[in-house]
């Protein structure tokens, strides 16, 4: 009867144990650990000298070009760009580009 014991106990083990090891080893999981390191971030950079639609239009032709850009809006009457860039974009190219397109980046958050 010990061993019987012990072979419950075994199984007790295991069934408790299954779901845990089911749940880190499913491909689920794994696709949604992937998703959150590379992820998607929001960032706001302010710029200065958009005046109107033509400016914000100027803005994000030029950014959109930048690698790993995702979507970018411009809006020239709260002076920013706001852009979806994949995780680990450098914000310097995004400043770059909205330099180069005549306007003048004076800040992020
Ligand atoms: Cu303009």
């Amino acid at each position: 009867m010990r061993r019987l014991g012990t072979l419950i106990g075994i199984m007790f083990l295991l069934f408790i144990g299954l779901p845990g090891y089911v749940l880190h080893s499913s491909p689920l999981f794994v696709i949604s650990q992937s998703q959150a390191q590379e992820g998607v971030e929001e960032k706001v950079i302010k710029v200065d000298g958009m005046t109107c639609r033509k400016c914000e239009k100027a803005v994000e032709k030029e950014v959109k070009k930048v690698s790993g850009v995702i979507e970018v809006k411009a809006d020239h009457k709260s002076g920013t760009c706001k852009v979806k860039v994949k995780a680990g974009t450098n914000l310097e190219d995004i400043k770059k580009a909205i330099e180069k397109a005549g306007y003048k980046p004076v800040g992020e958050s």
